[in-house]
This record gives structure tokens, sequence and C-alpha cells, in this order.
């Protein structure tokens, strides 16, 4: 009788890939979840790695390890293939079988390995005119039958490919924004189907983007890292019988004007369809009348290739409300804001234009265009003048829930527009839901705000000119970010283009890439909250997924920020002078001055430093530097005790005795001991009361004013300020239906008007970052170690809600929790997966620890003690 194995190890991944094709890692880590019986722990694990030359195992390794473990072989090169299977033993002595084979396969990884040239159009062009996006092709023959064939591609611009008339996948925006000048992204692309023996094309359409479009406020800037667009593509193919044949951009290709007359990203986009050229991909075109095209500079060196996954379409949304406004003005009602682009299908006469507008709000029963400033946010169709017509715009996109439709000409506007979200194609790993439906509306508005601001790099706002990666912004929402979405990806190579631009002297600039942006941002200085992005988002993401060679890529840039303000701050440790942003958006603020918070600035500034200073420890730690974690530790404790010595008053009450003051005080770990961190607590306690249960908290203060309330035994303050409906509150926007989370607290005023503040944004997803405080604390899921190897439950009931769970798709596995109120006590539902510790700590103080599975776990109601306060924050 054979003894069937029962622990089950799932397809393994590769570093943060989704689809670990063309990656540019050479030796990529390796993860995976095993599936086992309560109580199952890992003893060894075994990786087979098929690759080019032949197949190898390791010897079992003697390890619980399963998450981002070290490539095992000698490295992998350019374009090779490889199969990994993993397979584990338990230390009970069962072992599972090999897991199902991830194939993963590299890109070009050497400078060398480009032989393509960066390719532009010859024409001349007016760099302030009108620019029309050319076209370029290259016909070409394939001898022998194709075995298989890859694109690399990249552009300056952005670039969309099609191969014999049909399109090369499905990526939008590509390549994405980075800091161009120093790192440019290629995509890899399978089109091995796209070609056939004999005669081909390969074709590809440009336009403006991130390179060389008009970008930023005050009118802003076109041309910022180029005046010319080019193509960089090399298309390899591996022939059946063994040849290979390379087509790179170079002088051979040919280029023309398409039928794109214009394309902006705040701009949109204008099309004439009779300008199209049939077939002008495909073989067999006549392209005589076409120019010649120059090569320009590039570096192959810049070239990198993607660590998280390309902008996609991932959802269709048809309108829920189509409204005639007068003969063949359409406006319609999506129903929910988003971020991305309108599909029309219509028929009509040759030359008729149809224009899309585009906004996130109505005013009188109009578009309300105000507050996307400059973003004219406008696509132009002209018809061919044929059968029904369908286009969506390419190389622009939207921030809007409403479409203003002029010169509709086509069928039922409900089947024939469409909207289509784009943003970065993430997977979703986290999920929360409790009985109060407000609370639900609140959550799903962060998630929206979530993927409307996911677009290739993370920014603040999706549809006025500005749009940028600002890094207050991301530096308060990545833990939420990181419990919703596997961002790792994305959020690492944004990083890295952090890294790439902090100045000599440690400066972080207010966003990254950075662009000029008026003598407010231009040039950057060192401003508290947002340059912290460097220190403590590696740190969110860490605890989110365990990941220590992101701490070790990210050490430098977070250790020079440090290091920075070790330098401006006086010599007892306060950073007391020098502009800051402050609590930016505290609602006592007046709408022009929106860093006039009612906080000190210097105090949010130092405890910041204090903050970051103590995080750079912890990386030193985590990475094994012990000198530097040993002086990092000593500065960050100098820090506290000036910040404490400063700021906090002998009788407990802080300097500032606002709200901010005293959440960030308790969360950053800035007071002296158990007595102080109480009367903080209950301070904050007052204040929240005493305002009313209202909001006066803004970039800095919002987002650990409910965690620092849960954590003093304040948690009933803490749910009837989540629960406030009135301005300015969380829940306020939704008695204005909104579907994002807000910028400001009243983006709507509540008379129904648009905040006449010209920073007036409706998808902002920073102040949704007490969404993170819903899956910690309400429903009670957290990582209590990096990766979540250690889970805690802590859920802490409250605001009449009856139950809540949330889930998180750990790096170990589902991580579920679910919980209801009964008159006796509170019932448990907790999944915990294969290589995790979790234990539940209830209301009361007590502690239950839970085996690996599904358990169900009951607790009596018990009226106990308050049990004692911890002496520092979780
Ligand atoms: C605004 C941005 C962003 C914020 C900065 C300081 O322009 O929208 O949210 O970080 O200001």
């Amino acid at each position: 009788m054979t003894h069937e194995p029962i622990p089950a190890v799932a397809t393994p991944t590769a570093e943060h890939h989704r689809e670990p094709f063309g990656i540019g890692e050479s030796e990529p880590r390796i993860s995976w979840k095993t599936t086992a019986p309560a109580g199952w722990t890992q003893q060894a694990y075994q990786i087979e790695i098929t690759r080019t030359d032949g197949t190898h195992r390791t010897d079992w390794v003697v390890s619980e390890d399963s998450v981002l473990v070290g490539w095992p072989l000698r490295p992998l090169e350019s374009r090779e293939r490889s199969g990994i299977r993993v397979r584990v033993l338990g230390a009970d002595g069962t072992a599972s079988h090999w897991s199902q084979a991830l194939r993963l396969e590299t890109g070009l990884l050497e400078p060398a390995d480009w032989t393509a040239r960066a390719i532009s159009p010859q024409w001349p062009e007016q760099p302030d005119g009108e620019r029309r996006p050319p076209l370029l092709r290259k016909d070409f023959r394939s001898g022998a039958e194709v075995e298989r064939a890859r694109l690399y591609v990249t552009a300056h611009g952005l670039y969309e490919i099609e191969i014999n008339g049909r399109r090369v996948g499905d990526h939008a925006l590509a390549p994405g924004w980075t800091s161009y000048d120093h790192r440019l992204r290629y995509q890899t692309h399978d089109v091995t189907e796209h070609l056939r023996a004999g005669d081909n094309t390969v074709g590809a359409w440009l336009a403006d983007g991130w390179y060389r479009g008009r970008l930023g406020f005050h009118g802003g800037h076109a041309n910022l890292y180029g005046d010319r667009l080019a193509l960089i593509a090399q298309l390899e193919i591996v022939h059946r019988d063994g040849t290979r044949t390379t087509i790179s951009t170079d002088t051979s290709w040919r280029a023309a004007h398409g039928p794109i007359v214009s394309s902006g990203l705040l701009d949109g986009e204008t099309y004439d369809a009779r300008d199209e050229r049939p077939g002008w991909s495909s073989p067999g075109f006549d392209d005589s009348g076409w120019s010649p095209v120059d090569i320009v500079t590039r570096d192959p060196a810049t070239l990198v290739a993607p660590t998280g996954p390309p902008v996609r379409c991932t959802e269709e949304i048809t309108p829920a409300r189509v409204t005639t406004l007068d003969a063949d003005r359409l406006l319609v009602d999506f129903g929910q804001n988003l971020v991305g682009r309108v599909r029309i299908t219509m028929t009509g006469p040759a030359g008729h234009t149809v224009v899309v507008r585009h906004a996130e709000v109505l005013q009188d029963g109009e578009l309300c265009v105000r507050p996307l400033r400059e973003a004219i946010s406008t696509d132009r169709y002209v018809l061919r003048g044929t059968d029904a017509e369908t286009w969506e715009p390419r190389f622009t996109i939207h921030g809007f829930r409403y479409a203003e439709i002029t010169g509709w000409r086509g069928g039922d506007p409900h089947t024939h527009i469409t909207a289509r979200v784009h943003h970065t194609d993430m997977a979703r790993t986290g999920w929360f839901e409790c009985s109060n439906e407000q609370v639900n509306r609140l959550h799903q508005n962060v998630v929206w705000s979530l993927r409307g601001n996911f677009v290739d790099l993370p920014t603040d706002c999706p549809q006025r000119d500005e749009r940028l990666g600002w890094t207050g912004d991301i530096q308060v929402f990545a833990p939420t970010a990181a419990f919703l979405y596997d961002c790792h990806g994305m959020l690492a190579s944004w990083l890295r283009d952090v890294a790439v631009e902090q100045h000599a002297d440690g400066t972080v600039p207010w966003y990254v890439p950075a662009i000029p942006g008026g003598p407010q941002w231009t040039p950057a200085r060192p401003g508290a909250g947002w340059g912290d992005v460097v220190t403590l988002t590696p740190w969110a993401l860490y605890q989110d997924s365990g990941d220590t060679g992101l701490l070790a890529a990210q050490y430098d840039s977070a250790r020079r920020w440090v290091d920075l303000i070790t330098e401006l701050a006086d010599p007892s440790g306060l950073w007391n002078h020098g502009y800051q942003l402050g609590d930016w958006l505290d609602p006592s603020a007046p709408p022009e001055d929106p860093g006039a918070g009612r906080t000190d600035r210097h105090l949010i500034a130092t405890a910041y430093y204090a903050w970051s200073a103590r995080h750079v420890a912890w990386i030193a730690g985590v990475l094994g530097l012990d000198k530097d974690r040993a002086t990092y530790e000593e500065l960050a404790h100098r820090v506290r005790q000036a910040f404490i010595d400063a700021y906090v008053l002998p009788s407990g009450l802080m300097t500032s005795d606002t709200q901010t003051a005293y959440a960030i005080a308790l969360q950053f770990d800035l007071l002296p001991g158990p007595a102080s961190r109480t009367t903080a607590g209950d301070r904050l306690a007052e204040l929240v009361a005493s305002g009313g249960h209202t909001i006066q908290t803004g970039f800095i203060g919002t987002p650990p004013v409910t965690a620092a309330l849960s954590a003093t035994h304040h948690v009933d303050t803490a749910y009837t300020l989540l629960l406030q409906q009135e301005c300015p509150s969380w829940l306020y926007a939704l008695k204005h239906n909104a579907t994002t989370i807000w910028e400001r607290w009243d983006s709507m005023l509540p008379d129904g008007t648009v905040n006449p503040g010209e920073m007036t944004s409706f998808n902002h997803y920073a102040l949704g970052a007490v969404a993170q405080w819903l899956h910690t604390t309400v429903a009670g899921l957290a990582a209590a170690s990096p990766g979540y190897r250690d889970i805690v439950f802590r859920p802490r009931p409250g605001g009449g809600i009856t139950w809540a769970g949330a889930a998180h798709e750990s790096p170990y596995g589902r991580v579920a929790i679910q919980w209801e109120m009964h008159a006796s006590g509170i019932e448990v539902h907790t999944t915990v997966p294969t290589g995790t510790n979790a234990r539940i700590e209830w209301p009361d103080g007590g502690v239950t620890s839970l085996a690996t599975g599904t358990t169900t776990t009951w607790r009596p109601e018990r009226h106990t003690e308050r049990p004692p306060l911890p002496t520092r924050p979780d």
C-alpha cells in the first residue's frame, strides 16, 4: 500500500512577478505556498530547475523558508528559459509531490544584447508646435519556419506594436513612466503566433506620452526628456532549423504620419479615421512615399526589464445613466469615478467629429471641469464614414465618472459606449467587509482610488494637470496598498527612481519622476512626511512581503535622507527650521493655503526625523549592518529625547494640543513612558470628542488617528470618528455619492458645489489610509512579523458593527478572519496558512494560539479590568 503525500505545493513564483516573462533578474528569488494539515511544518525543500543545459536539483535544504528563497544555481543568461518546481518535506516525514513548474524567461540582461537602435522619423518638427505622432514600419522575410519569436521593445514616448496587421500584447501606456534618463523600461512579448514563413511586417504607433508630451501644472512643460519620439525594437526569431533572424530598429525602417492628429496624457487624443492607412502593418503595403528615419541616442545600459505588471484594461463599465442634454449632446454617467478611457461605436458620415469630454463631477447638470485645471481631457474622433466604427484613444488616460459626448451618431448609448478601466494590472490580495454598508462603501472607494492612482507609478491624482508620483501620498498609503494589491513589483521600480533622483545632498524630490513645478516645488526642499518615503515605504512593503532584498536595494537612499536631516537639524536633534508642508490639508487650513494646519510643522518634522532614524536602524539590523544599527539607534534615541523635551510638557500634554500631534507621538513611540501614553491617548480622545467627532487632521494626522485611539483604549472614540457623517469625516463624502476618496474632506461642499480651492481632486488615496485600520483593527488582521510569518488577529469590535471580516493573500497563503458578535460573546473564524504562527489577541487581553488551517473560536463576553497599555505602539 502506498502512502499518499498530504502536503501540496502550488506553482512557485519568482520575485514579485505576476508573469515572469522577459524578467531582468538573473538570479530570481523563488517563493512557494504549501497547503498541509494543521500543525504541519516544513523541514526541508528541494528546488528543481530545468534550463538550457538540463535539469538540476538542489539537495534537500533543511529550512523552513519558503518566501523569496535565493536562486540556487549559476545565474540565468539573457533569453534563457527555465522551468522551476519545488517539493517540500515535513517535520512529520510527509513529503509533497513536485509542484507544477513555473515557466520563467529572462529578457535581455546585458547592454550588449541590444542591436536595436533608437529610431526617429527624419522629418523636421517644431518642438513647441503641433507634432503629429508617427507610424513606423519595416517589411522583412522570414525564411525558415518559426520555432519561437520574441519582441523586445520600448520607446521614447509611448508605443503600440502590430505585426502582420495584428496588435502585439495588451499593454497600455507602455513603456510606462520611469526616470527616463536613468532607467527606461522595455517589454518582452512572445510574438511566435504573429509571424509566418515568408513576408512579414512590423509596425509601430508612437505618441508623446510622458517623454515629450505636456506634463505638470501651471501650463506644464513639454519635451521634458527630449523632443524626438523614437522606437527601439528588437525582434528575435528562432527558426525550426535552428537558425536565427533578428530584425532591429535601424535606418532601414520607414515613417509616416498616421491617423492620430495629436495625443497628450493631459490633453486627450484626436484621431482622424480618414487618415488611416489600411494595411500599413502588413506585407504588400506600398511605403515608397514614407520618410526615412534617423538614429537618436539611447544608452542600452539604461534599458531595464519590468519588475511589476503592465498597465492594462482591467474592467469595462457600461453607462449607469445617459441623459440627452441637447440635440446630439449626451451626458453619460458611468456610476463610478474611474481611470481609463471611453470606447465608442458609431456610424456616421465621413468627416463628422465626435467629441468626448470627461469630468469627475457635475455642476448644474453639466461637467465640472474646473478641478482639472489645465488638463483638457478631451478626445476627438473624426469618422471615416464606413459601417460601425469603434474607437478608443490609445495614448491618453482620464479620471472621470461622467463623459459628455457631442456629435453622437451611434445607436443605443448603453451598448455603444463603454468606459474601459486602466491601471497597473496587479493581483488583488486584500478584502474587507463588515455589517455596516457605509463602511463597506468607504472601503470600496479606497480600492477604487488605489486602482485609479496605480497607473504605472503611484500618483496623487489621475485627473487634473498633476498626476505625479507624490512621495507623501504613497508614504502614508503604502501599508494600505500592500494589503489590498500586490504592488511590490511596481513600487520597487518606483523606489529605484526615487533613489536615482534623490539629490546629492540626500534631498528627496517632492514627486518622482521630478519635473519642473514652479518655485514652491522646484528645486525640491527636504519635506517631512514626504521625503520619509525612502525610509518608511521600503519598511512598509517589507512588513507585507518579507522582502529583505528591497531593504538592501533602498538602504543607501534611506540612510542618505536621515543623514541629510542630521545635518539640517540643530545639535539637540530638533528639525525646527525650514520649509515644511506640515499636516497638509488639515480641514482648518484655508482652501488657498493647505499647509496652514493647526499642528506645529516642526513638531511633525522632528517626529518624522526620529521615526525615520529608527527605521534606518531597523533596516540596518535586518541587513546585518550592526555598526549602522547602533549608530542610527543612538540617533533615533537622541531625536526622540529632543522631541520629548521640546514638545511634550511636564503635564503630559503637548505644545501643539492637536489630534495630529498626539496621534503621531503615540504611533511613532515619542512619549516618555506608559503614563504619558495614557495621558496622550486620553487627551486625543477628548480632542476628538470636543471636535464633535469630526476630522481635524490632514495628510499626516489622519492615517494614525484611529490607530492611536484604539491603541490607547479609546476604540469607541475611534468608531464614532469613523462613523461620523457630518463634514469633515470619511463618510461625509458618501452623502454626495462619492465612489472614490477625495483629496479634501470637503472637495464637494455641503451645499453640493465644488470646493473653490484650485486643488480639488475627487480621487486621491492618501486620506483612504484609514482602510488599513479597518483591516487591522475592525476586522483584526495584521502581520506580527515581516511577510505574515507571524500573524496576529486583534479584532476590536465596536461602533454597532455586528460582524466584520478581512482576508489577505500573504506570501504563505490566504490569511482570513471573520468575527460575529453574539449576546454572550464573540465567534471568530480564522484561516492560517501553513508555515505561519498565529494568535488571537482578544479585546479583554486574553490570547489564543491558533493552529494552521481554518478554526472557529468562541470567546464568551468577559468583564475584566482593562489590560495595561503596551509600553510601545505595535
Ligand atoms: C498636491 C498633491 C499631493 C500632495 C502635494 C503636497 O499638489 O496633489 O496630494 O502631496 O500637493
